[in-house]
């Protein structure tokens, strides 16, 4: 059987940087990933607007200034081809692809006791033995489509805008329904809307969206990002969210006047982007406060909006803001300005079935050439959960996992010796920065496998009372903010059936990180290592 030190499912930002990080240990890495090509996310998501919401000088590797050198961003906020091709420029300058293999699911991963090796399977028929597991699965890359009855009976074309197809969908002259309204309905309707002859989006919950301010780069801001590259991404590995544009206000707002509290609210929504959750260091913390700042988003998002009926179904009302992730917008609001654009809201005219001509919702037909379900993702478990991964006794993942996911550190999980998550459930994640947190778990398993030695018995695992703890504290901090309060992704609560459990750490990068180190200084507390 083929052998590998180490087996990295997925070519994303993650699986990129884990493959090189490899090859400079001097260890042999094999990477598959379903896509044709490198980019993960970036590589699916190929919708009109995709485009990534961390501003592009910080949503890009930070550990090479020469790689920074190569590159030229163009937008504040990245679009998705943009991203893309800078994902295939790294794979490039960094000759990754000879160990990727290409249009290859992983479908298995099962430890053996025995030789402590796993055997890695594909839908391919490969099989390889390997010391490590690395999953560099991404967070949001299982698609879900509800089920919606009929939808096999359309004669139209539908489309998943998380596996959107590559030549691109031209909806000129077409009446085109769109169903979700995340972050990539609110930021493909507005394009559709330009080309549909008819736009009907069906919104089950209004979002929080704030205006993005995307705007070219200007050269200075380029230059300045160049020479600062380092240690600018060592301060955001210290922040909350690993990002350094929007310092938050440690301010409470009880501890500021009302024109304090407005002028940071104006100040910051001007600004573009997520700086406004930072007006104050209440905001996910505590009603009151939450409030004050949700009624002056309503406020600015109402303002946009020509018709008083059509502002009030679009203004979020049963959920604090920013606890659900939050959609920065270019142009969303001001689309159901156009006399071709309607609104309709599933919770009073639920979706009853796909028809052969469209959507069937509160008793109504609503004609569609083409059907958008702008639906997300089976997030943070779904794709590790997809493979068939046994550890320890053929102990089944998605088994321990089945009431919600349990890891320590979001790094592994007791009785899955040598399996490493990059940016698994239980670490900040999805409310970070990604990249950085991708670098940061990048490392801290490129150095754990250094630690453990290049024999071939060396095994690390995680402790299964670290892991209780761990799990326990990470459900703790979330109960003590206001997240478990809205049904999001997070919670699991998009997912019919799916455990809601809050998934990511929400303690902040820099204080997981300082976790990190702790427990590598005190040589991997909470982890059993054998020799
Ligand atoms: P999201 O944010 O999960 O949004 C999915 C949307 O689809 C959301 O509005 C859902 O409503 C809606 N939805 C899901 N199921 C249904 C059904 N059955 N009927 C009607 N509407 C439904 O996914 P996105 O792809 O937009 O964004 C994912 C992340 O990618 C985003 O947060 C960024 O991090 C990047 P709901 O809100 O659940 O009521």
């Amino acid at each position: 059987m083929e052998t590998k030190d180490a087996i990295i499912v997925g070519a994303g930002f993650a699986g990129m940087y884990m493959l090189h990080k490899l090859r400079s240990e001097g260890l042999t890495a094999q990477v598959f990933e379903a896509g044709e090509g490198v980019g993960g996310t970036w590589y699916w998501n190929r919708y009109p607007g995709a485009r990534c919401d961390v501003e592009s000088l910080e949503y890009q590797y930070g550990f090479s200034s020469e790689l920074q050198a190569g590159w030229t961003w163009t937008e504040r906020y990245a679009a998705q081809p943009e991203i893309l091709r800078y994902q295939n420029y790294v794979a490039d300058k960094l000759n990754l692809r000879r160990d990727i293999r290409f249009s290859t699911r992983v479908t298995a991963a099962h430890y053996d006791e025995g030789s402590n090796r796993w055997t890695v399977e594909t839908d391919r028929g490969d099989q390889l033995e390997t010391r490590f597991v690395i999953m560099a699965t991404g967070c949001l890359s299982s698609t879900s489509l509800p089920k919606f009855d009929g939808l096999e009976n359309f004669k139209g074309d539908w489309y998943h805008t998380g596996g959107w197809p590559h030549e691109g969908v031209d909806f000129t002259g077409k009446k085109v329904a769109v169903i979700g309204t995340g972050s990539s309905g609110v930021q493909s309707i507005p394009l559709i809307a330009e080309q549909a002859e008819h736009l009907t989006v069906f919104q089950r919950t209004a979002n929080f969206t704030l205006p993005a301010g995307n705007r070219p780069l200007k050269s200075e801001e380029i230059a300045r990002s160049r020479t600062s590259l380092l240690d600018d991404r060592a301060y955001a590995r210290t922040t909350g969210a690993g990002i350094i544009a929007y310092p938050g206000n440690e301010a409470l707002s009880t501890e500021m006047t009302e024109a304090e509290r407005l002028a940071e609210y104006k100040a910051r929504w001007e600004a573009g982007g997520f700086s406004f959750l930072g007006s104050h260091g209440d905001m996910v913390m505590s009603h009151d406060a939450n409030s004050l700042a949700a009624d002056y988003a309503r406020e600015r998002m109402s303002q946009r909006v020509k018709d008083a009926a059509c502002a009030e179904l679009l203004l979020p009302n049963d959920h604090p803001i920013g606890v659900k992730r939050l959609c920065l917008d270019t142009g969303y609001l001001e689309t159901f300005n156009e006399p071709h654009v309607d609104l309709v809201n599933v919770r009073v005219h639920p979706i009853e079935r796909i028809t052969e001509q469209g959507v069937q919702a509160g008793g109504k037909e609503y004609e569609a050439d083409a059907l958008v379900f702008a639906t997300g993702f089976d997030a943070m478990t779904g794709a590790i959960n997809a493979v068939d991964i046994r550890g320890r006794a053929g102990e089944k993942l998605s088994d321990k996992w089945a009431a919600g996911p349990r890891t320590y550190l979001g790094l592994g999980s007791a009785g899955f010796p040598n399996l490493f998550f990059i940016t698994g459930p239980g670490s900040p994640s999805v409310l970070s920065n990604m990249i950085v947190s991708i670098e940061m778990h990048v490392e801290w398993i490129t150095d754990c496998i250094r630690r453990l030695g290049s024999g071939n018995l060396g095994t690390i695992e995680v402790d299964k009372q670290a892991e209780d703890e761990w799990v326990a504290h990470v459900n703790e901090m979330a109960s003590e903010t206001l997240y478990p309060e809205a049904n999001s992704w997070y919670m699991g609560a998009n997912v019919a059936g799916k455990p809601r459990v809050f998934m990511p750490y929400p303690g902040g990068v820099g204080v997981y990180g300082e976790k990190l180190a702790e427990v590598v200084a005190a040589d991997y507390e909470g982890f059993r290592l054998s020799a």
